[in-house]
Parts: C-alpha cells; sequence; structure tokens
C-alpha cells in the first residue's frame, strides 16, 4: 500500500491544523502534547503523521522523509524552499515578522544614511534580505530564542521576530517600530513525491482547499 506522511510541528500548528484534518476526514491516533510517540497514526491506514520542530519541517519534505508538511511562512523563507512545493496558504497561526527596539529608542535616527545598527534574530537570511532591500547597514547576530531579552542587557538595538498579540513585547517595555511581513503557515509536499503519489496527494489538497475555503467563510 502506498502511504503518506504528514510532517508537523507540536503546538500552535498542530491544533490549528487539527479543524483542516477533519474536514479531510483525517482523525489522528494521538495527541502529540500527551503522547511521547513522533510517529502517530491516523484512523486513515494509508496516513501517518510525524512530529518535528517547526525549524525542521522543511527539511524533513525536502528530502522525502516527509511527503508533505505544514510550516511558517518565517521558517520557509529561512530555509529557502530548495525541493519543495508550496500549493497553499492554510492562513493558520498568524501573526507577523517584525522589527521591534526598546521603548524609546530612535529607530529613525538609528537608521539614518551612514548609521549602523544591530539586530539580534533567529531569521538571519530573512533579515539580511529585508535591511539591505532597504539600503540599511546592519550587524546580525544570530540568536536561537527569547529574542526579546536581547535589546534590554545591551546584546541588540533591535531585534526581528514574529509578534501576534503583542503582548511579549509590551511585558518587555519594547515596541514594534516596522512591520517586514504578514506570516501564516503553508502546505509543502516534497516536489517529486507530488508527482509519484498525486493520485493520493491530490485529493487530500483539494481537502485542504476546501477546509481553508470553509474556514474563511
Ligand atoms: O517553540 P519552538 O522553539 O519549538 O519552535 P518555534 O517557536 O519555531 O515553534 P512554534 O510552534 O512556537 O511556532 C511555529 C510557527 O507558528 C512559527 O514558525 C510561526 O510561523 C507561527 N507563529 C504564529 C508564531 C507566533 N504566532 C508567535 N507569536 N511563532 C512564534 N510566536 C512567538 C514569537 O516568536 C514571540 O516570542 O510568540 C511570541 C510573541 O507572541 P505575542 O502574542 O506575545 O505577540
Ligand atoms: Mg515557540
Amino acid at each position: 500500500m502506498t502511504c503518506i506522511t504528514l510532517a508537523l510541528s507540536k503546538g500552535r500548528i498542530f491544533e490549528e491544523t487539527l479543524p483542516l484534518l477533519a474536514v479531510a476526514g483525517i482523525v489522528p491516533a494521538d495527541d502529540p502534547e500527551r503522547s511521547r510517540k513522533l510517529i502517530i497514526g491516523t484512523n486513515r491506514p494509508d496516513m501517518r503523521l510525524v512530529i518535528v520542530r517547526a525549524t525542521d519541517t522543511p527539511t524533513y519534505v525536502q528530502y522525502g522523509a516527509a511527503d508533505l508538511g505544514i510550516a511558517g511562512k518565517d521558517v520557509l523563507l529561512e530555509h529557502g524552499g530548495v525541493g519543495l512545493y508550496q500549493p497553499l496558504d492554510l492562513d493558520i497561526a498568524r501573526c507577523r515578522l517584525c522589527v521591534a527596539t526598546r521603548k524609546g529608542f530612535d529607530y529613525a535616527a538609528a537608521v539614518r544614511p551612514g548609521g549602523r545598527i544591530r539586530v539580534a534574530t533567529k531569521y538571519i537570511n530573512t533579515a539580511k534580505a529585508y535591511f539591505a532591500s532597504k539600503g540599511m547597514h546592519v550587524d546580525l547576530i544570530k540568536l536561537y530564542g527569547s529574542m526579546e531579552l536581547a535589546p534590554l542587557v545591551g546584546l541588540a538595538d533591535a531585534i526581528v521576530d514574529l509578534v501576534s498579540t503583542g503582548g511579549t513585547l509590551r511585558a518587555n517595555n519594547l515596541e514594534e517600530v516596522e512591520e517586514i511581513m504578514p506570516i501564516s503557515s503553508k502546505l509543502i509536499v516534497n516536489q517529486a513525491v507530488l508527482k509519484l503519489k498525486r493520485g493520493l496527494i491530490q485529493p487530500l489538497l483539494d481537502a485542504f482547499q476546501n477546509a481553508v475555503n470553509g474556514a474563511k467563510k
């Protein structure tokens, strides 16, 4: 039997994907928040889920270890999208990628021609492209978590990070000074797999498309 493997990260992507899977008639056999299993079956004998770190999802799909996956645009931009087909924006796990500084920091002055700022982020590629497109000179510092701390302790003048409610920025006396782009999660498919397993994958793509259309109504 030909099988399909879908890569998902636990947390918000898993939770917001559940209703879409339900519309497609797919019900996971376990809850990854409770189970320690990394491979989870579903009610469909030809479909299973693999639970991965959010930043690893494109890698599993790129190499065909998973046939398809769901990943944030933030993660996809950093990955570069090699070997991936991105047929559908699922409009879930929405937030925005922003530049933020300490409240009161004169960002406008700091980024004037000739100025130079230090920016901490885990989105090095995206940040580099963004500031270059604006002709700004920045020194980028790679972090792996809690970017919000960096400006507070003098590691950086600004951060590039995701914001959804703004609560984390507020709690840390930071403010958003620029939006880089809106973010949502996309369905990604291994390019070779799409051709090889079209018969199995296409109905799934259609079901996801219907679920997204339904959710928008
Ligand atoms: O948590 P972990 O380190 O394992 O990995 P991860 O943070 O990459 O995964 P996860 O599950 O937290 O996020 C998966 C995807 O959800 C991201 O790649 C985004 O596309 C999307 N998403 C949507 C978010 C948020 N909203 C979000 N608010 N990802 C992270 N955040 C963080 C943000 O980085 C900041 O620290 O939440 C904080 C801000 O939230 P507010 O509500 O206080 O503004
Ligand atoms: Mg997180």
